[in-house]
């Protein structure tokens, strides 16, 4: 089997680098390991930037999320009772987010490859990476009981925390960097009401809370847990009971219960891989770095830096010129770090840390009381939340 470029799994960034460069008449064959009825009902993230909500626009995947997504002009910060809104709209000059579910923007550029004659293998198994430091490298994997070989240009590793491709990066090269937070996120799917027009972070000192949506039907809530739970702490009624102490107001405002359709526990960590390639190898996404969901970052980032990827192999197939992919880990590690610092801000703004001193616990209720009430703490939250840009350097070509 023969490609362009290789791509190791289908999620947001495999699917946006084989949209974009379909869109440039460079072909990509995208090997995932799940089948695709698991990577289209997978539930992660629920934020859109601005700069991704515009590239699906841009590149003709935005119509059911111009349809079904919801257009935030901000968020809601709650603590010690109280809301406060941060107007993004007002504070950034124009700019929204859009809350339209992962998995579904995952549905819409899969639909998009198949519907332009994409190669997509699902159910893919033992993936290998070889000849990484040539110009020819393979990726070896079984598919239907065969032993198969992709023959391409390059490898984009798009597979996640887990899969395989920061792995063929030798240890003596790569550079791991991680902190690991003393909590972890409980999600839940909900048949209810939506609780708010916007989303509520809520920092209380029993833990942090979230309420987000997905639809008028069905809401997406979490809690911060321990570490050390497991989903089978968690009855739905302790459930319910821990986000009616945390996020009802002294006003008297209630929230909503209902059925609990899907619960799940997930992970806080910030990590980074530097570098992000290594040969004719390229991560993008997850597979280079993690950030807490705090700051709806993930999704985002994986999308930015698959835009730098994909000039950078359109400048190699249109105009022969290697530049920009020598660059491509440091442009996108630039935007990475920032995107982590603000995550890190947010986690420790918004989440109880039980191992703080009370006079820790009070700066972080200063913290709060200070990006509420001054317009620079908050144009600084709102620019960071709506997303930074994704910036090209840009060359002339002889
Ligand atoms: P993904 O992990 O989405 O996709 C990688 C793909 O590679 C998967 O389809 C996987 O099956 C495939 N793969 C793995 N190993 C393979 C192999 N050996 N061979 C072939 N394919 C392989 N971000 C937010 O902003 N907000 C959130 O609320 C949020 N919640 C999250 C909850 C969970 C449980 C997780 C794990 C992440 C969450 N994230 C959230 C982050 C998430 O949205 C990621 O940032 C986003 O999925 C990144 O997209 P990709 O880089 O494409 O990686
Ligand atoms: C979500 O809706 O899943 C969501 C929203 C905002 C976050 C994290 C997750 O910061």
């Amino acid at each position: 089997m023969q490609t362009q470029v290789g791509i190791i799994g289908a999620g947001p960034a495999g699917l946006m680098l084989s949209h974009l460069l379909h869109l440039q008449g460079i072909e990509s064959i995208i090997l995932e390991t799940k089948s695709r009825a698991e990577v289209e009902s997978r539930i992660r993230a629920g934020v859109l930037e601005q700069g991704t909500v515009d590239l699906l626009n841009s590149t003709g995947v935005g119509e059911r999320m111009m349809n079904e997504g919801f257009v935030h002009e901000g968020i809601v910060i709650q603590f010690n009772g109280k809301r406060h809104r941060i107007d993004f709209k007002e504070l950034t000059g124009g700019k929204e987010i859009t809350v339209y579910s992962q998995h579904e923007v995952v549905k819409d550029l899969l639909q998009a490859r198949l519907n332009a004659g994409g190669k997509v293998l699902f159910d893919v198994k033992d993936v290998s990476l070889h000849q990484i430091e040539t110009n020819s490298p393979v990726i070896r994997f079984l598919h239907e009981g065969n032993q198969q070989e992709l023959h391409c240009d390059f490898i984009a590793g798009c597979d996640g925390f887990h899969g395989p491709s920061r792995q063929a990066i030798p240890k003596t090269i790569r550079r791991e960097k991680q902190v690991v937070y003393p909590f972890s996120w409980l999600g839940i799917l909900a048949k209810t009401a939506p609780a708010n027009d916007e989303l509520i972070y809520a920092s209380h000192e029993r833990g942090f809370a979230l309420l987000s949506t997905r639809t008028p039907d069905i809401q997406r809530y979490y809690l911060q847990v321990d570490p050390n739970d497991t989903i089978t702490d968690w009855s739905d009624e302790r459930i319910w009971q821990e986000l009616h102490l945390r996020v009802e107001t002294n006003d008297g405002w209630k929230l909503e219960e209902g059925p609990i359709i899907q619960k799940n526990i997930v992970p806080m960590r910030s990590f980074v891989c530097e570098t992000m390639q290594y040969g004719r190898l390229f991560l993008a996404g997850d597979a280079a770095h993690i950030v807490p969901p705090t700051g709806a970052k993930g999704l985002n980032l994986a999308i930015g830096d698959i835009q730098v990827l994909a000039e950078g192999l359109k400048q190699f197939y249109m105009n022969a010129s290697e530049k920009l992919l020598s660059e491509y880990s440091d442009i996108c590690l630039k935007r990475i770090w920032k995107a982590q610092r603000f995550s890190k801000f947010m986690t420790e703004l918004l989440h109880r840390n039980k191992e703080h001193s009370p006079f820790e616990y009070s700066i972080q209720l200063a913290d709060l009381d200070y990006v509420t009430t001054s317009r620079a703490a908050a144009e600084s939250l709102a620019e960071n939340y709506v997303g930074l840009p994704v910036q090209l350097p840009k060359y002339e070509f002889v």
